[in-house]
């Protein structure tokens, strides 16, 4: 049986659910999503769970009910799924090839099919160059215009893997390389040992003691698609995930120095050659040497070279005069002048969260109940939630109005109560902000809930000026707390719309409004705000805008891009406990 890893089956599901879906189908997508996301956030190989319990621990999967659990059993022994298949003969597009493309949801892909054969995102764009889509009924002018954009985002950033994506397959890799016998140490450097918000290739470390044997198993491992060079000491592979991965084997005495240059930032290496080379040492990928003494011999000069320093990174910063300098900060932006003045900041640690302030529940566009929800929170060993869902402007949510909001804070208070002493559920909402800069609830019902974030989900092309007045006046009512994902940008889908940020932090400021890291596939706050924010003094949150329980483990790159931008846990609100929090937004 060829090894199957569970995004390969949420891959499927999913696929099966936009197909559905098309079809207009009732009910089954959602079961199908919901099914998927589960797994995604499994730990266990699905694989494994089948091999142990069969069609029945299937069914133990959370949402997996015995029409799905077939579905999966089928994949598991055949590779494919029959329904799958079927759907895809009546609908025959490339739905990989679209996923990218922000605002081309499955009832768009089926009618461009229909209408003008279009079957992949090549296709779509020809069509929408010739003016082809705009005449399709319900698309337009500015449909296709908007159609064009999202092809051209996702073109300007293909080949790079968003960080979410990249690094639960750069773990499973760390952990294969671990059990190759004669491996020492193993570890993945580059911009993912960085956590930059997006990953070009993957490059990875190691010491063993017989680097033929890892390079074998390296080179032939599953999920590679083609060798592009296999060497004693290092490789070189393209992985189906389609990303391209380095490994070299390095001398353990090197270790250090090694990991410091393959960990870059490359401008943050050329920082750190020139303080070396100031102190009359030489640091490269082998170690730091002194070289100071040249002799000459038979062939012409060579230089004396005595290592002082290679074997851990901490001690290249120490004979470089500086204090470690933890990876996130590598990019040569102030981080070497503040380690000289010992001016670093203790940076907000990756368990330091206590609280999670924006989330959905299946009230609106979430696909899980709020106490599983809490659950999940709980499980993740979290204090506090806020359930955040959308309101009534945005009707494709099912957003919240006053009625339905003040029916869900009887659930709240059920589940609370039920799940006391684990974690509370803080009543809270993602309230629309209007045009105008109004709110979509007025502030008697603003005034009665814990928590009120605010955020943009229209009008994305508002003048810079207008844009930052709206949101401005958002920030200034009085029951606005938090700004949630304040640039409105989504990480290789679309670009933030045009405000003038200084000004929002400085409305953050007067309003004393806090601003939000939403760690899913946003990153909005990005570190260089998040930076901005804390040299500032506003305070932010970092939220896991989760829809599903399984999407709290995006907290986790929520909490890197605010390292990124050198945040300490007394700049991060949800890192304090409860009462400290609602202190602050003078909530309690
Ligand atoms: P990526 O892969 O585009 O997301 O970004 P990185 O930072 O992983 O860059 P990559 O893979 O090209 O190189 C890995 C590290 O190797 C990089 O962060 C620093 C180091 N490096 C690469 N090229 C040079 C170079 O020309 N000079 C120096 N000093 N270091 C380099
Ligand atoms: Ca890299
Ligand atoms: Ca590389
Ligand atoms: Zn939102």
């Amino acid at each position: 049986m060829k090894e199957v890893h569970n995004t390969d089956i949420a891959k499927i599901l999913h696929e099966i659910a936009l197909y559905l879906e098309m079809q207009s189908v009732p009910f089954k997508p959602r079961a199908y999503e919901k099914v998927a996301e589960v797994i995604e956030g499994l730990a266990e190989p699905v694989a494994d769970i089948y091999s142990r319990g069969g069609l029945a621990a299937l069914k133990d999967i959370p949402g997996v009910g015995a029409s799905i659990a077939e579905k999966i059993e089928e994949f598991l022994t055949k590779g494919k799924v029959a329904e799958h298949e079927a759907l895809k003969k009546k609908t025959p597009v490339d739905l990989e090839s679209f996923a990218g493309i922000e605002g081309v949801g499955p009832k768009s892909i089926l009618k461009l099919y229909r209408e003008l054969g279009i079957k992949n995102a090549g296709e779509l764009e020809k069509a929408a160059k010739a003016g082809k889509v705009r005449e399709v009924e319900g698309f337009g002018a500015k449909k296709e215009e908007g159609i064009l954009a999202g092809i051209e985002f996702m073109r300007r950033s293909a080949g790079r893997l968003l960080i979410s994506e990249a690094m639960p397959h750069v773990r499973a890799l760390e952990a294969r390389l671990r059990e190759v016998p004669g491996v020492e140490k193993v570890i993945v450097a580059g911009s993912a040992r960085r956590r930059k918000e997006t990953i070009g290739d993957i490059d990875i470390l190691a010491i063993a003691k017989e680097p033929a044997r890892l390079m074998e198993y390296f080179v032939g491992m599953k999920g590679v698609e083609r060798v592009h060079a296999h060497g004693p000491t290092k490789s070189s592979v393209r992985l189906s995930l389609g990303l391209d991965a380095d490994l070299r084997v390095v001398p353990a005495e090197s270790y250090g120095a090694a990991l410091n240059y393959f960990t870059g930032s490359k401008d943050h290496n050329v920082a750190l050659r020139q303080i070396a080379i100031k102190k009359g040492l030489k640091l490269n990928e082998y170690g730091l040497f002194e070289t100071r003494g040249t002799t000459r011999t038979g062939r012409g000069q060579t230089q004396k070279e005595k290592m002082v320093a290679g074997k851990t990174e901490e001690e290249v910063y120490k004979v470089l005069g500086l204090d470690y300098i933890e990876p996130e900060l590598r990019e040569n932006t102030g981080e070497i002048e503040a380690t000289l003045r010992h001016s670093l900041p203790e940076l907000i640690t990756y368990d330091a969260l206590q609280g999670d302030l924006q989330m959905h529940s299946n009230w609106t566009d979430g696909k899980f109940s709020i106490e599983e929800m809490a659950k999940g929170a709980a499980a993740r060993g979290l204090k506090y939630i806020a359930i955040t869902d959308h309101t009534k402007r945005l009707a494709m949510t099912h957003g919240l109005d006053e009625k339905r909001i003040q029916m869900q804070w009887k659930e709240i208070d059920a589940v609370n109560k039920k799940l006391k002493g684990t974690v509370a559920v803080l009543k809270g909402t993602e309230c629309d902000i209007l045009k105008d800069g109004t709110l979509d609830f007025p502030d008697e019902i603003l005034a009665k809930l814990d928590i009120a974030g605010v955020s943009v989900h229209s009008y994305f092309n508002l003048p810079r000026e207008a844009q930052t007045e709206r949101i401005v006046r958002a920030m200034r009512n009085p029951h606005a707390d938090i700004l949630f994902h304040p640039t409105g940008r989504i990480v290789g889908k679309r670009d933030p719309y045009d405000v003038d940020m200084e000004e929002l932090i400085r409305a953050a400021n007067k309003t004393g409004t806090c601003l939000e890291v939403d760690a899913f596939d946003r990153l909005d706050l990005k570190d260089e705000y998040v930076r901005k924010c804390v040299e500032a003094g506003v305070k932010f949150a970092i939220d896991s805008d989760a829809h599903a329980p399984a999407h709290f483990g995006y907290l986790e790159y929520g909490i890197a891009q605010a390292r990124r931008g050198w945040a300490a846990k007394e700049d991060v609100i949800n890192a304090w406990p409860l009462d400290e929090m609602l202190k602050f937004l003078k909530r309690n």
